[in-house]
Order: C-alpha cells, then sequence, then structure tokens
C-alpha cells in the first residue's frame, strides 16, 4: 500500500539519518548527463532525486592521514544515510535506489579499469539547489562551501523541488585552475581524472589523499558564498 510522502516527510527523513542539507531534484533535469548516467538509467520509473549532504571540520585539512581518514568515514556515513532513507521511503509504497557516496560501478575504458558512480552526485546537488559547481568542479554551498561529502535517493515518489541557485561565484578568479598540481581544472567539459587520481596513493597498504587543493585554496571553500547568490 503507498501512503503519501510529502517533500516535508523526506527532509525529515534525511536530517533524522543525519543530513546537515537536504535538497530534491526532478529527474527529468539531467538531460546533459551522459547515457547510462541519469537518474532514470538506474531506476527507470525515478521522478525525484534527493540529495543529501554533510560536512566536516576543515581541522583534517591539517594532515593528509585525518583528511584520508575523515573521507573514509565520510563516504561510509553518506551511503548508510542514503540507505536509512531508502528504507523510510520504500516503508511508504515507493521504489527507490539509495546512491553511494564513493561510486559504484568500473568501466574498462582503453583496457583500464576506471571508477564511475551511478550519476554525477555533484550535478545532483547543483540541480537539488544545494549549491553551484564551481571552477574547483566541486559542488560549494552557501553556507557550507565545498566542505559537503554527498549521496542521493531516487524515488518514483513525485515530491516538490528546490530551485537552481543562481551564482557568479567563479566570476575572474583562476586560482584553483592555476594552483591544481595536476593541472586538472580549467576545462570544464574535461576534469583531468587522471592526474588528479595520481594524488590518492597507497602507501604501506594505506590510502593515503596527498592533495586537496581545489577545496582550500577556494576563496569560498569554507562558505561565505551567500553574497555572490544571484
Ligand atoms: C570517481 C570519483 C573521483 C575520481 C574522478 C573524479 C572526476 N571528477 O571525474 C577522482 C579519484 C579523480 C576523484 C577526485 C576527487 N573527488 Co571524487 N568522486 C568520484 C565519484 C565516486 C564518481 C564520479 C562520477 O563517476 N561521476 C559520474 C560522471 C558521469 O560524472 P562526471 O564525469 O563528473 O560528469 C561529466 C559529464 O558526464 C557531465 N555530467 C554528468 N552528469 C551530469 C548531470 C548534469 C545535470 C549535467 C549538466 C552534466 C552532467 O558533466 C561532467 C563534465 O563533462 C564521485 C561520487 C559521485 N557518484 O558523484 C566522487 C565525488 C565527485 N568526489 C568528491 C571529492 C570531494 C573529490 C576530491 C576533492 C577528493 C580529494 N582529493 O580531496 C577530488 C577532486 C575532484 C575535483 N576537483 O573534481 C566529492 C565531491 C563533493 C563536492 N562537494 O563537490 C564526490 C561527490 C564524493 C562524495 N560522495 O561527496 N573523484
Amino acid at each position: 500500500m503507498t501512503t503519501e510522502l510529502t517533500s516535508e516527510m523526506v527532509r525529515e527523513y534525511c536530517r533524522d539519518a543525519g543530513a546537515d542539507v537536504v535538497g530534491i531534484a526532478a529527474s527529468n533535469g539531467f538531460d546533459l548527463a551522459p547515457e547510462g548516467f541519469k537518474p532514470t538509467d538506474v531506476l527507470p520509473e525515478c521522478l525525484s532525486v534527493v540529495v543529501l549532504g554533510a560536512t566536516f571540520s576543515p581541522e583534517v585539512f591539517e594532515s593528509v592521514a585525518e583528511y584520508t581518514a575523515c573521507r573514509n568515514s565520510m563516504l561510509t556515513k553518506m551511503t548508510e544515510m542514503a540507505k536509512v532513507v531508502s528504507k523510510r521511503i520504500k516503508a511508504n509504497g515507493y521504489k527507490v535506489k539509495a546512491i553511494s557516496a564513493s561510486g559504484g560501478k568500473s568501466i574498462d575504458r582503453d583496457g583500464n579499469k576506471e571508477l564511475f558512480g551511478h550519476i554525477s552526485l555533484k550535478h545532483a546537488a547543483e540541480n537539488a539547489g544545494l549549491g553551484v559547481i564551481g571552477k574547483n568542479y566541486l559542488l560549494t554551498n552557501p553556507r557550507y562551501g565545498n566542505l559537503l561529502w554527498l549521496s542521493a535517493d531516487l524515488t518514483d515518489a513525485e515530491l516538490d523541488y528546490d530551485e537552481k541557485i543562481q551564482s557568479g561565484m567563479c566570476d575572474d578568479c583562476n586560482i584553483c585552475v592555476e594552483a591544481c598540481p595536476a593541472g586538472s581544472l580549467g576545462n570544464p567539459a574535461a576534469f583531468g581524472k587522471k592526474g588528479c587520481a595520481k594524488y590518492f596513493r597507497i602507501e604501506d597498504r594505506k590510502l593515503k589523499i596527498k592533495c586537496y587543493l581545489c577545496r582550500t585554496i577556494c576563496p569560498h571553500g569554507f562558505g561565505a558564498l551567500a553574497n555572490t547568490i544571484q
């Protein structure tokens, strides 16, 4: 049996699960996503994309070990949150699919296995009004800057959608583009994935994320985007 599910109920489920921010996007706003990465490719009946974000302390940027540990635990936490919310949506009689925070499918490209998410969580968050994607290719939220990790739930419930934020956040600023040691930024249509991935190293059998400059160098990185919203 299906009981009516409102956006407010879904937002409450997300907050109960631990989300600091919640946004809801319509599934039909993903035309520009490549084939295979649209919400309806993952859940054909999908009407709504519920995006969850949670923040962390910028103190972890002081050391590679702390940042990597934070990233690992936050990704696990975000995926768990999406699963908890999916159970509650399902209990109301709707179809739902939780989207993992850390990817999920690997695709063979030129003989190399590449990790992909089921959908782009940054684009989902942007569509859901949670912020804008800057030249650093990160979702930047008015309150938390780029200090958010993301996950999502896709559902066939029709909900009220949030408006996209319009912002001139980057304007002529190129600080991140110039600073990126991998030269991965600068072309929004082609993020330099390989160069960036070289900073994800396994040392002493442990993952170490050796660079997060795109997060720390952005003038809006830790918030204060609010005054650029048009
Ligand atoms: C694989 C992966 C990586 C890879 C490749 C990243 C990449 N940008 O391609 C590597 C290991 C290099 C990486 C690095 C980092 N990552 Co990463 N990564 C992912 C992961 C798991 C999957 C990305 C993916 O496959 N997306 C799907 C593909 C199709 O999307 P895409 O390539 O971005 O899309 C392009 C087109 O397909 C199109 N597109 C695709 N979908 C859509 C939809 C719409 C509506 C539109 C208009 C266009 C469009 O636009 C893009 C440009 O052409 C995501 C989690 C997720 N599911 O999103 C985290 C994620 C993107 N990473 C994240 C982070 C934080 C990082 C790092 C900062 C980590 C670090 N070093 O500290 C770096 C920096 C990356 C940067 N500046 O962009 C966060 C971003 C959070 C935020 N606030 O923005 C995410 C969302 C993880 C999370 N759960 O929070 N990452």
